[in-house]
């Protein structure tokens, strides 16, 4: 039998992470907490570029270009959505996951959904480093599980 594991290790990789400024009280956390991990798992500054983009929706046309460029191993998208009076909530949380997935798809480089999508501010905020840990360094593990993960499946 054969087993294929990724190591949680940053190794040797480059990664990239797309953060939204919407609930930027939010995402910021999410955006240290992504980088705290990394570094402790080894990554060194210039391993880790942050990306800025102005909301949810626009994190995949960048995390397409960051994917698709081929310097990066894995494109960490971080953003926050939480629910408001409007429908708007529906149609950002759609469009953000479908165009996330489709990245990660259609460039093979993991794309890693640290999107949350949240129905209360309080929901957010425990995913943002209390109660429920931080999404941002989950995220952040599963893009150094990924890359690791591909090489070995090179
Ligand atoms: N963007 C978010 O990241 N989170 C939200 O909760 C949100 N809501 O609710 O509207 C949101 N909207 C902005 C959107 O992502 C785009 O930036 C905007 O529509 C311009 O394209």
């Amino acid at each position: 039998m054969k087993e294929f594991k990724g190591q949680l290790v940053a190794g040797k990789f480059r990664y990239a992470i797309v953060v939204s400024r919407f609930n930027e009280f939010i995402t910021g956390k999410l955006l240290s907490g992504a980088i705290d991990c990394l570094q402790r798992h080894g990554a060194k500054d210039d391993q880790i570029a942050v990306v800025w983009v102005p909301g949810s929706i626009e994190i995949t046309v960048a995390a397409k270009k960051l994917a698709g460029g081929g310097k990066y191993h894995a494109v960490i998208c971080l953003g926050a959505v939480i629910r408001g009076q409007t429908g708007h909530y529906e149609y950002v949380c759609q469009q953000v996951s479908r165009g996330i997935g489709q990245v990660n798809y259609e460039t093979g480089v993991p794309t890693i959904f640290g999107v949350l999508t949240c129905e209360t501010i309080e929901q957010a905020i425990e995913r943002a480093g209390s109660k429920q840990g931080n999404a941002g360094a989950s995220a952040a593990m599963s893009a150094m599980e990924m890359a690791n993960l591909l090489e070995q499946l090179d």
